[in-house]
């Protein structure tokens, strides 16, 4: 009998600016009892679920800026989410924007975090690879500001016990970097959750725009595939305050296949239910990191800085 977990991608649509967290809750509420009565376990929640992804325009203002992140979690507009997580018997991934005053100085992260059943927080990631740029561009059409309003994430790739296997984050951007899974590989993860807000067009390089879903998911698939972990991609999707951005939230598996996908760009529930044996046969052969990879000459490579000198 394999290790089977039920996971549901919770994708969110658009979150007006005036949109009040509790709001945001109470639409994040119905998604979790909607995955919970298609048998979910785990439910799964977006990049920076709870507001507008505000780095999409430009304020100068502290006050603003503070009024997106939360200074406790939960607090009291997200305890109503950990609560009917606990009434329900669910856990859950919620991606959100930290301020963290634990060193004395005003600190902000984009963040997520795994949370079992019981309301516990098993594990906290700060985003590490912050897009866009920290300079107003008011000739651009809308700004990616993650640079200026964000932090580096300081907490590394963890991975945690949960849930019968090992559970690790990434956020958006992080997903086309294949390090950010394989450091997770490296310890073994069987599931990886990765929420996003990725617009359709990108400013810095239009004739991307083409290939944008095509790249979202070219991305999980080949992280999963090569770590032999199931990946859970959950989209905040459609037009956000000026912002059109893609939805294609998905469930890929070890094997690198699409298991569920949302068909819309609004808030939708999809499940899959996640044999985490799934990625053995390929941990144990194709991507057998002991038998297979060569550290010591990936190193000599690394340290060349262009081509071998003629
Ligand atoms: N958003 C986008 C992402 O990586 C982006 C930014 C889009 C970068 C397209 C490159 C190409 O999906 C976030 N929030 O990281």
């Amino acid at each position: 009998m394999g290790r089977h977990l039920v996971i549901a991608a919770a994708q969110m649509g658009p979150i007006a600016r005036t949109e009040s967290r509790a709001a945001v809750v109470r639409r994040m509420i119905d998604l979790m009892r909607q995955a919970k009565a298609l048998g979910a376990e785990v439910v799964a929640y977006p990049e920076a679920t709870l507001t507008a992804f505000f780095p999409h325009w430009f304020t100068e203002d502290e006050d603003e800026v503070d009024a997106w992140f939360e200074r406790d979690m939960p607090g009291p507009q997200t305890q109503p989410l950990f609560d009917e997580a606990r009434r329900l018997g669910v856990g859950f991934h919620l991606g959100y924007c930290e301020l963290d005053m634990s060193s004395g100085r005003k600190r902000r992260f984009n963040t997520s975090i795994l949370v079992d059943a019981s309301g516990r927080i098993i594990g906290k990631y700060r985003k590490i690879h912050l897009p866009g740029h920290s300079d107003h561009r008011p000739e651009t059409p809308f700004q990616n500001l993650e640079k200026r309003y964000f932090e580096v994430g300081d907490l590394g790739f963890g991975a945690w016990q949960a849930w019968g296997g090992v559970a690790g984050m990434i956020i958006c951007n992080d997903r086309r970097w294949p390090e950010s899974y394989r450091v997770l590989g490296l310890q073994g993860a069987d599931m990886i959750f990765c929420g996003y807000n990725t617009p359709v067009h990108h400013p810095a390089a239009p004739d991307h725009d083409r290939l944008g879903q095509f790249h979202n998911e070219l991305s999980m698939q080949s992280g999963a595939y090569q770590n032999s972990a199931w990946v859970i991609g959950i989209a905040k999707a459609g037009m956000e305050e000026g912002v059109d951005m893609i939805a294609g939230s998905c469930i890929i598996t070890p094997t690198g296949e699409i298991a569920a996908r949302c068909s819309s760009a609004e808030d939708e529930v999809i499940v899959s239910r996640c044999d985490l044996d799934l990625g053995r046969s390929y941990r144990e052969t194709t991507f057998n990191f002991a038998r297979h990879r060569r550290t010591e000459h990936y190193q000599m490579i690394v340290e060349r800085t262009g081509p071998t000198p003629p």
